[in-house]
């Protein structure tokens, strides 16, 4: 029966990659104007996919005088050829880069000193079709429907919550066994609080719109500092070294601690595309488990490489926890004793669950 679900999947996920890759990849040539004129450009349009780990032949042809063109994706040279001429052809090996949009360019040289750039994008998906897996309700608590969910997590066997909207902002101590708030503090009207993560003796908080992560004290609640940020924030979690934070694209950013600055940045890609609309997250053995916003799934990324494993099923614990509230969004790990729980803006419940 098992093996019967994959195979359905697998033809599920081929279709549907056929109608999103193939309409891409037959694209009618449609090159922008201003590249009409170039000594050298490339033979393929935009919005090229393939998958990572593949070696694809492409070419571009030369019209002009050109001395020397160099590829390059992104910042990194791939080759050059010294006066080319007529029609060039190349294998760009895409396993050297990691999944996500990238810019290849062809940097022509012309005989004159003019320098000349054709570039195109190109996506590069994910060679891994993700695990299904499905989370089953162990055991229910009772949430607070007041509160909007926006960031959920343990922290020395204490429950974390913080939630949203303006005026309703607040990071809390939860018990986890009745759903009372122990000890809370509000934010300011003027802010929308969203994900938290807890490392060492603080606390951050993103806020909605308003580029500005919040850090407080773990023991007593207050706001210490502030720190700018470029965008929106939506989730965030910790590997202990760096803050992982969701701005309701496919990026995650990978930050310092102590001043906020990306360190690096990874694109959340399955077989398939991008995967957008990362909301509340959780890092748990090595791993990102990231709420899709609007939709009753959770997906586990390899931090590494941005490549979604698995996609975790969630529809019974919605139906279980729902309540009158709103979309799934909160994880919550509890090291200490393995327990992994969820909810969702303003679920009556908070649940137990097992994934399989
Ligand atoms: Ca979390």
């Amino acid at each position: 029966m098992r093996g019967k679900q994959i195979a359905v999947t697998v033809v599920i996920i081929a279709v549907i990659a056929s109608f999103i890759i193939v309409p891409m990849l037959k694209q009618s040539p449609t090159l922008p104007e201003d590249n009409e004129d170039l000594a050298a450009k490339f033979t393929f349009v935009e919005n090229l996919a393939t998958n990572f780990g593949k070696k694809v032949p492409l070419s571009f042809e030369v019209t002009g005088d050109v001395a020397k063109a160099s590829i390059y994706m992104n910042d990194s040279l791939l080759k050059s050829w010294d006066n080319p001429k007529g029609k060039i052809n190349f294998t760009l090996d895409v396993s050297l880069f990691g999944v996500g949009a990238k810019n290849l360019s062809l940097v022509s040289t012309l005989k004159n000193g003019e320098e000349q750039n054709d570039t195109r994008l190109i996506r590069i998906l994910s060679d891994i079709s993700p695990e299904q897996l499905k989370a089953t309700v162990v055991k229910s608590y009772v949430h607070n429907s007041s509160s909007f969910t926006q960031g959920l997590e343990f922290n020395d066997g204490t429950l974390f919550e913080s939630t949203g909207l303006n005026g309703k902002s607040k990071i809390a101590k939860v018990d986890l066994s009745n759903g009372v708030i122990k000890q809370e503090i509000g934010l300011d009207a003027t802010y929308f609080g969203e994900g938290i993560t807890i490392m060492g003796d603080k606390i951050y908080q993103l806020t909605w719109q308003d580029q500005k992560c919040f850090i407080y004290d773990k023991k007593t609640l207050q706001i210490e500092k502030d720190v700018p940020y470029t965008g929106e924030g939506w989730g965030l979690c910790n590997d202990g070294k760096s803050l992982i934070m969701s701005n309701g694209s496919e990026m995650l950013t990978f930050r310092n601690p102590e001043t906020f600055q990306i360190e690096r940045t990874i694109e959340v890609y399955d077989q398939v595309g991008p995967r957008v609309r990362l909301n509340e997250l959780e890092y748990i053995d090595g791993k990102i488990y990231a709420n899709i916003w609007m939709l009753d799934i959770i997906i586990v990324i390899d931090p590494a490489s941005g490549k979604v494993l698995s996609e975790i099923d969630c529809s019974e614990v919605v139906k279980a926890g729902k309540g009158g509230g709103e979309v799934l969004n909160g994880i919550a790990y509890n090291p200490q004793n393995k327990k992994l729980y969820l909810t969702g803006k303003n679920w009556s419940n908070l649940l137990e669950v097992s994934i399989k």
